[in-house]
């Protein structure tokens, strides 16, 4: 951003700070996330997006397409036993059992994507099966699971992983069914990535909220909502509660916004004072955006603080905080 449109929009920010009852919702929008510019750029949601952006950037080295780069990148977290939103060791749903929503799309409107499937290691490549192998868009169920099989997929043991079976234990113990995520509740992997020539791809993987109600499907494989890609403007991706995200076609929001001339940064902020305006949850939700327009900026908001991404360029692969709606 520039410095004149930086000042303004500071100086804007300063005015709302007076307004009675504006102050708390307008607070800490200014600081940025750095504008980098670089390509090729990898960016992608939380921690566990340092690791992802490694395996993109190596196969993007070894000379994989952006897609290619995007794929291998989420595969990495549906492997990491540690995360628990993600992959066959995610939390399950109320009945106890994990179930997967993916999506993955490409800049020239090419996409797929499963939802609610059951005992595939990387739903992420099941979608792309989807995108290259079916005249459909989404697979759902026992049929992304019958696709599966038919495409070579291995079938998983259907067993929750040692710290799934002891979160979903302890949470049976009150049942107590409460769809939030907060700060310490996620981990969904969304990565939006763009190549030297500016050709843009993303993906976007899930196990979902944890203990939801069985088939209950997120934003993640909803084009549009948890993902959106376009190489005449930019990519966006989301994560956080899906429901609220569906409400806005967050990703999709994104990406038009940047087609009007907002920054990547600008967008993501007014998607997410959209998304607070039609939130009905409550006060306790997290979500968060992130986006890149074809020149290789960056944006990156949330509605409260915790929310992070990491970034990829060739001058390193780096965590950074995002700004948020509401200040801490
Ligand atoms: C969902 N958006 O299924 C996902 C969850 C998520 O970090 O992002 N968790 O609603």
């Amino acid at each position: 951003m520039s410095q004149r449109r930086k000042f303004i929009k500071q100086s804007l920010m300063g005015s709302a700070l007076f307004l009675p009852g504006v102050a708390s919702a307008c607070a800490q929008t200014v600081e940025k996330s750095p504008s980098s510019g670089e390509k090729p750029l990898i960016l992608s949601t939380w921690n566990h997006g340092i690791p992802a952006n490694a395996d993109a950037w190596a196969k993007l080295k070894e000379g994989g397409s952006i897609l290619d780069a995007v794929e291998a990148g989420v595969r990495n977290t549906e492997l990491d036993m540690e995360n628990l939103t993600v992959g066959l060791q995610g939390l399950p749903d109320r009945e106890g059992i994990t179930t997967l929503d993916a999506s993955i799309m490409t800049g020239d409107g090419s996409c797929g994507s499963v939802a609610f499937v059951r005992q595939i290691k990387h739903p992420i490549s099941l979608a792309r099966a989807v995108m290259e192998k079916t005249p459909h868009v989404m697979l759902a169920g026992e049929g992304a699971r019958q696709f599966a099989i038919a495409q070579g997929f291995p079938l998983e043991k259907e067993e929750l992983s040692p710290k799934a079976k002891a979160a979903y234990e302890e949470w049976k113990k009150t049942s107590q069914y409460k769809p939030i995520i907060n700060i310490e509740n996620h981990d969904t992997i969304g990565m939006i990535g763009i190549d030297a020539e500016g050709k843009l791809a993303g993906s976007c993987t899930t196990s979902g909220l944890a203990y939801k109600m069985h088939g209950r499907v997120g934003d993640s494989p909803i084009i549009g909502a948890g993902l959106y890609v376009d190489d005449e403007v930019g990519a966006a991706t989301a994560t956080g509660l899906g429901e609220t995200i569906i409400r806005v076609c967050g990703s999709f929001l994104i990406v038009e916004l940047m087609r009007q001339g907002r920054t990547p940064q600008e967008a993501c902020e007014e998607a997410v004072r959209r998304l607070v305006a039609k939130n009905k949850e409550g006060d306790d939700i997290q979500a968060g955006f992130l986006a890149i327009n074809k020149y290789g900026e960056v944006g990156a908001y949330a509605i409260r603080p915790g929310f992070n991404y990491a970034r990829a360029t060739e001058s390193g692969n780096v965590l950074i905080d995002a700004a948020s709606y509401y200040s801490s």
